[in-house]
Protein backbone atom coordinates (compact mmCIF):
# COMPACT_ATOMS: atom_id res chain seq x y z
CA UNK A 1 0.00 0.00 0.00
CA UNK A 2 1.79 3.40 -0.87
CA UNK A 3 2.65 5.42 1.78
CA UNK A 4 1.72 9.06 0.06
CA UNK A 5 -0.99 10.31 -2.40
CA UNK A 6 0.32 11.74 -5.44
CA UNK A 7 -1.78 14.27 -7.70
CA UNK A 8 -0.52 16.62 -10.69
CA UNK A 9 -3.60 19.61 -11.12
CA UNK A 10 -2.75 21.77 -14.12
CA UNK A 11 0.95 23.17 -12.72
CA UNK A 12 0.73 22.20 -9.63
CA UNK A 13 1.94 18.86 -7.78
CA UNK A 14 0.53 17.46 -4.11
CA UNK A 15 2.18 14.80 -2.51
CA UNK A 16 0.18 13.68 0.83
CA UNK A 17 1.68 11.65 3.39
CA UNK A 18 -0.59 8.79 3.71
CA UNK A 19 1.25 6.33 6.16
CA UNK A 20 -1.03 5.05 9.17
CA UNK A 21 -1.52 6.77 12.12
CA UNK A 22 1.10 9.74 12.48
CA UNK A 23 2.92 9.56 9.21
CA UNK A 24 5.94 7.71 11.05
CA UNK A 25 8.73 8.87 8.67
CA UNK A 26 10.19 4.71 7.47
CA UNK A 27 12.78 4.50 4.93
CA UNK A 28 9.79 3.34 2.56
CA UNK A 29 7.82 6.33 2.82
CA UNK A 30 10.71 8.85 2.40
CA UNK A 31 11.61 7.18 -0.22
CA UNK A 32 8.62 7.17 -1.84
CA UNK A 33 8.04 11.07 -1.64
CA UNK A 34 11.44 11.37 -2.91
CA UNK A 35 10.90 9.35 -5.98
CA UNK A 36 7.63 11.14 -6.43
CA UNK A 37 9.34 14.60 -6.23
CA UNK A 38 11.84 13.10 -8.90
CA UNK A 39 9.13 12.15 -11.02
CA UNK A 40 7.21 16.20 -10.75
CA UNK A 41 10.94 17.21 -11.93
CA UNK A 42 9.76 15.79 -15.78
CA UNK A 43 6.54 17.28 -15.44
CA UNK A 44 7.70 20.93 -15.49
CA UNK A 45 5.45 21.84 -12.88
CA UNK A 46 5.24 25.63 -11.47
CA UNK A 47 4.82 24.12 -7.94
CA UNK A 48 4.57 21.09 -5.19
CA UNK A 49 2.67 21.18 -2.03
CA UNK A 50 3.81 18.79 0.57
CA UNK A 51 0.49 17.89 2.97
CA UNK A 52 -0.86 15.56 5.09
CA UNK A 53 -4.44 14.27 4.91
CA UNK A 54 -7.24 16.89 5.55
CA UNK A 55 -7.84 16.36 9.03
CA UNK A 56 -4.87 15.61 10.42
CA UNK A 57 -4.35 15.57 14.04
CA UNK A 58 -0.38 14.60 13.21
CA UNK A 59 1.52 16.02 10.40
CA UNK A 60 4.29 13.81 10.69
CA UNK A 61 5.63 11.71 13.96
CA UNK A 62 9.40 12.12 12.32
CA UNK A 63 12.12 9.63 12.05
CA UNK A 64 10.59 6.15 12.29
CA UNK A 65 11.85 5.57 16.03
CA UNK A 66 11.63 2.14 15.39
CA UNK A 67 14.36 1.99 12.27
CA UNK A 68 16.58 4.13 14.16
CA UNK A 69 20.01 2.49 14.39
CA UNK A 70 21.07 0.83 17.67
CA UNK A 71 23.95 -0.62 16.78
CA UNK A 72 26.86 1.92 16.99
CA UNK A 73 26.11 3.07 13.70
CA UNK A 74 25.62 7.34 13.07
CA UNK A 75 21.70 7.72 12.74
CA UNK A 76 22.13 10.22 10.47
CA UNK A 77 24.31 10.59 7.56
CA UNK A 78 24.47 11.85 4.19
CA UNK A 79 23.24 8.94 2.60
CA UNK A 80 20.38 8.23 4.73
CA UNK A 81 16.77 8.49 3.64
CA UNK A 82 15.52 11.69 5.41
CA UNK A 83 18.74 13.98 4.65
CA UNK A 84 18.57 12.72 1.03
CA UNK A 85 14.47 14.17 0.96
CA UNK A 86 15.83 17.13 2.76
CA UNK A 87 18.62 17.51 -0.18
CA UNK A 88 16.02 17.30 -2.64
CA UNK A 89 13.42 19.43 -1.57
CA UNK A 90 16.08 21.99 -1.43
CA UNK A 91 17.01 21.27 -4.91
CA UNK A 92 13.48 21.01 -6.75
CA UNK A 93 13.59 22.94 -8.95
CA UNK A 94 10.49 24.74 -8.83
CA UNK A 95 8.74 26.19 -4.86
CA UNK A 96 7.77 23.43 -2.72
CA UNK A 97 5.03 24.73 -0.19
CA UNK A 98 4.56 22.87 2.81
CA UNK A 99 0.76 22.84 3.82
CA UNK A 100 0.79 22.06 7.39
CA UNK A 101 -1.70 20.73 9.61
CA UNK A 102 -1.61 19.02 12.95
CA UNK A 103 1.43 18.24 14.84
CA UNK A 104 4.78 17.88 13.52
CA UNK A 105 8.08 16.11 15.19
CA UNK A 106 11.55 15.41 15.09
CA UNK A 107 13.00 15.33 11.56
CA UNK A 108 9.29 16.12 10.23
CA UNK A 109 10.45 19.66 11.34
CA UNK A 110 13.41 19.23 9.29
CA UNK A 111 11.90 18.75 6.24
CA UNK A 112 8.74 21.28 6.81
CA UNK A 113 11.61 23.92 7.43
CA UNK A 114 13.44 22.89 4.10
CA UNK A 115 10.23 23.68 2.04
CA UNK A 116 10.51 27.37 0.23
CA UNK A 117 6.87 28.51 2.42
CA UNK A 118 5.07 27.19 5.02
CA UNK A 119 1.54 27.80 5.46
CA UNK A 120 0.15 26.00 8.77
CA UNK A 121 -3.27 25.17 10.47
CA UNK A 122 -3.89 27.51 13.89
CA UNK A 123 -3.82 24.24 16.12
CA UNK A 124 -0.17 22.88 14.01
CA UNK A 125 3.08 22.72 16.33
CA UNK A 126 6.51 21.71 15.61
CA UNK A 127 8.69 20.08 17.87
CA UNK A 128 12.38 19.28 17.47
CA UNK A 129 13.01 16.53 19.66
CA UNK A 130 16.72 15.06 19.14
CA UNK A 131 17.58 16.02 23.26
CA UNK A 132 14.43 14.33 23.85
CA UNK A 133 15.30 10.75 22.53
CA UNK A 134 18.76 11.50 23.03
CA UNK A 135 19.99 11.83 19.20
CA UNK A 136 23.13 13.50 18.46
CA UNK A 137 21.55 15.36 14.76
CA UNK A 138 23.73 16.00 12.28
CA UNK A 139 25.35 19.27 10.71
CA UNK A 140 23.84 20.09 7.73
CA UNK A 141 20.57 19.43 10.06
CA UNK A 142 21.29 21.61 12.78
CA UNK A 143 21.94 24.08 9.86
CA UNK A 144 19.05 23.72 8.34
CA UNK A 145 16.99 25.01 11.26
CA UNK A 146 19.55 27.55 11.58
CA UNK A 147 18.50 29.20 8.16
CA UNK A 148 15.20 29.81 9.25
CA UNK A 149 14.89 31.39 12.60
CA UNK A 150 17.19 33.16 15.18
CA UNK A 151 19.90 31.52 17.02
CA UNK A 152 17.79 31.60 20.73
CA UNK A 153 14.61 30.64 19.40
CA UNK A 154 16.27 27.75 17.47
CA UNK A 155 18.26 27.05 20.63
CA UNK A 156 14.96 26.63 22.79
CA UNK A 157 13.62 24.56 20.54
CA UNK A 158 16.28 22.06 20.40
CA UNK A 159 17.02 22.30 24.08
CA UNK A 160 13.53 22.01 25.01
CA UNK A 161 12.09 19.40 22.88
CA UNK A 162 8.85 20.76 23.55
CA UNK A 163 6.06 21.92 20.68
CA UNK A 164 5.72 25.20 19.49
CA UNK A 165 2.58 26.72 18.31
CA UNK A 166 1.90 27.80 15.00
CA UNK A 167 1.80 31.33 15.99
CA UNK A 168 4.71 31.80 17.95
CA UNK A 169 6.37 30.49 15.33
CA UNK A 170 5.33 32.94 12.45
CA UNK A 171 6.18 35.94 15.26
CA UNK A 172 9.84 34.42 14.58
CA UNK A 173 9.41 34.43 10.67
CA UNK A 174 9.64 30.10 10.42
CA UNK A 175 6.15 29.66 9.60
CA UNK A 176 4.89 32.00 6.54
CA UNK A 177 1.15 32.19 7.11
CA UNK A 178 -1.30 30.77 10.68
CA UNK A 179 -4.75 30.51 9.41
CA UNK A 180 -7.86 28.39 10.42
CA UNK A 181 -7.54 24.53 8.99
CA UNK A 182 -10.62 25.07 7.45
CA UNK A 183 -9.18 27.90 5.46
CA UNK A 184 -5.56 26.33 4.87
CA UNK A 185 -6.33 24.83 1.27
CA UNK A 186 -7.91 27.94 0.24
CA UNK A 187 -4.98 29.86 1.14
CA UNK A 188 -2.31 28.02 -0.11
CA UNK A 189 -4.30 27.97 -3.42
CA UNK A 190 -4.45 31.83 -3.41
CA UNK A 191 -0.65 31.90 -2.27
CA UNK A 192 0.00 29.50 -5.02
CA UNK A 193 -1.76 31.80 -8.10
CA UNK A 194 1.00 34.48 -8.38
CA UNK A 195 3.70 31.82 -7.73
CA UNK A 196 2.34 29.43 -10.90
CA UNK A 197 1.84 32.34 -13.04
CA UNK A 198 5.41 34.28 -11.76
CA UNK A 199 8.78 33.04 -14.21
CA UNK A 200 9.30 29.57 -13.49
CA UNK A 201 13.17 30.46 -14.92
CA UNK A 202 13.58 33.04 -12.48
CA UNK A 203 12.35 30.82 -9.38
CA UNK A 204 14.82 28.07 -10.69
CA UNK A 205 17.50 30.67 -10.21
CA UNK A 206 16.47 32.14 -7.10
CA UNK A 207 15.95 29.13 -5.40
CA UNK A 208 19.25 27.48 -6.33
CA UNK A 209 21.02 31.11 -5.16
CA UNK A 210 19.03 31.08 -1.45
CA UNK A 211 20.07 27.40 -1.09
CA UNK A 212 23.67 27.78 -2.02
CA UNK A 213 24.29 31.21 -0.07
CA UNK A 214 22.62 29.85 2.66
CA UNK A 215 25.01 26.89 2.79
CA UNK A 216 27.79 29.25 2.66
CA UNK A 217 29.10 28.30 6.05
CA UNK A 218 33.08 27.14 6.01
CA UNK A 219 34.42 24.91 8.90
CA UNK A 220 37.81 23.07 8.78
CA UNK A 221 38.44 19.28 8.11
CA UNK A 222 39.44 19.50 11.82
CA UNK A 223 36.23 20.91 13.21
CA UNK A 224 34.31 18.93 11.00
CA UNK A 225 36.18 15.81 12.81
CA UNK A 226 35.94 16.66 15.83
CA UNK A 227 32.00 17.55 15.91
CA UNK A 228 32.19 13.86 14.38
CA UNK A 229 33.59 12.02 17.16
CA UNK A 230 31.45 14.19 19.52
CA UNK A 231 28.72 12.74 17.90
CA UNK A 232 29.71 9.35 17.60
CA UNK A 233 30.10 9.62 21.99
CA UNK A 234 26.72 10.83 21.41
CA UNK A 235 25.15 7.56 19.50
CA UNK A 236 27.23 5.36 21.21
CA UNK A 237 26.28 6.02 24.75
CA UNK A 238 23.70 4.65 27.01
CA UNK A 239 21.59 7.52 26.54
CA UNK A 240 21.06 7.12 22.69
CA UNK A 241 20.13 3.62 23.58
CA UNK A 242 17.90 4.98 26.86
CA UNK A 243 15.82 7.07 24.32
CA UNK A 244 14.66 4.45 21.69
CA UNK A 245 14.31 2.02 24.65
CA UNK A 246 11.59 4.37 26.72
CA UNK A 247 10.11 5.48 23.80
CA UNK A 248 9.21 1.81 22.30
CA UNK A 249 8.72 0.73 25.79
CA UNK A 250 6.37 3.80 26.13
CA UNK A 251 7.59 5.37 29.35
CA UNK A 252 9.77 8.79 29.82
CA UNK A 253 13.64 8.51 29.43
CA UNK A 254 15.62 8.36 32.22
CA UNK A 255 19.06 9.85 30.86
CA UNK A 256 22.11 9.52 32.87
CA UNK A 257 24.43 11.65 30.76
CA UNK A 258 26.58 8.66 29.59
C1 LIG B 1 7.68 5.13 15.13
C2 LIG B 1 5.78 5.98 16.12
C3 LIG B 1 6.33 7.28 16.14
C4 LIG B 1 7.64 7.44 15.59
N1 LIG B 1 8.27 6.35 15.11
O1 LIG B 1 -0.49 8.43 18.98
O2 LIG B 1 14.74 14.64 15.35
S1 LIG B 1 15.20 13.47 16.03
O3 LIG B 1 16.64 13.41 16.17
O4 LIG B 1 14.50 13.26 17.28
C5 LIG B 1 14.74 12.14 14.97
C6 LIG B 1 15.48 10.88 15.33
C7 LIG B 1 13.27 11.96 14.99
O5 LIG B 1 12.57 12.47 14.14
O6 LIG B 1 12.76 11.14 15.97
C8 LIG B 1 11.31 11.01 16.06
C9 LIG B 1 10.82 12.13 16.96
N2 LIG B 1 9.33 11.98 17.12
C10 LIG B 1 8.75 12.06 18.31
O7 LIG B 1 9.36 12.27 19.38
C11 LIG B 1 7.23 11.86 18.33
C12 LIG B 1 6.91 10.55 19.00
N3 LIG B 1 5.46 10.27 18.93
C13 LIG B 1 4.61 10.91 19.80
O8 LIG B 1 4.98 11.75 20.63
C14 LIG B 1 3.17 10.55 19.63
O9 LIG B 1 3.08 9.32 18.94
C15 LIG B 1 2.41 11.63 18.82
C16 LIG B 1 2.26 12.90 19.68
C17 LIG B 1 3.12 11.92 17.49
C18 LIG B 1 1.00 11.07 18.50
O10 LIG B 1 0.42 10.68 19.71
P1 LIG B 1 -0.91 9.81 19.66
O11 LIG B 1 -1.31 9.56 21.07
O12 LIG B 1 -1.87 10.42 18.71
P2 LIG B 1 0.42 7.28 19.64
O13 LIG B 1 1.50 7.88 20.47
O14 LIG B 1 -0.45 6.25 20.24
O15 LIG B 1 1.14 6.70 18.34
C19 LIG B 1 0.39 5.88 17.44
C20 LIG B 1 1.33 4.78 17.03
O16 LIG B 1 2.41 5.33 16.27
C21 LIG B 1 3.64 4.98 16.88
C22 LIG B 1 3.33 4.74 18.33
O17 LIG B 1 4.30 3.92 18.91
C23 LIG B 1 1.97 4.08 18.23
O18 LIG B 1 2.20 2.73 17.84
P3 LIG B 1 1.20 1.57 18.41
O19 LIG B 1 -0.19 2.00 17.96
O20 LIG B 1 1.72 0.33 17.77
O21 LIG B 1 1.38 1.61 19.93
N4 LIG B 1 4.57 6.09 16.70
C24 LIG B 1 4.36 7.36 17.05
N5 LIG B 1 5.43 8.12 16.73
N6 LIG B 1 8.24 8.63 15.53
N7 LIG B 1 6.44 4.92 15.62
Amino acid sequence: MSNIIVEVSSAIGTITLNRPKVNALSQALIEEITSALASMNELNLRLVILRAKRGAKVFSAGHDISELPTCGRDPLTYSDPLPQLVRAIQRHPCPVIAMVEGSVWGGACEIVMSCDLIVAGEDTTLAITPAKLGVPYNLAGILNFMKVSDMHFIKEMMFTAQPIAAKRLMECGVINHVVPREELESFTLKLATPIVETSPLVHRILKEQLRVLAAAHSITPEAYERIQSLRREVYDSEDYQEGIRAFLEKRKPDFQGK
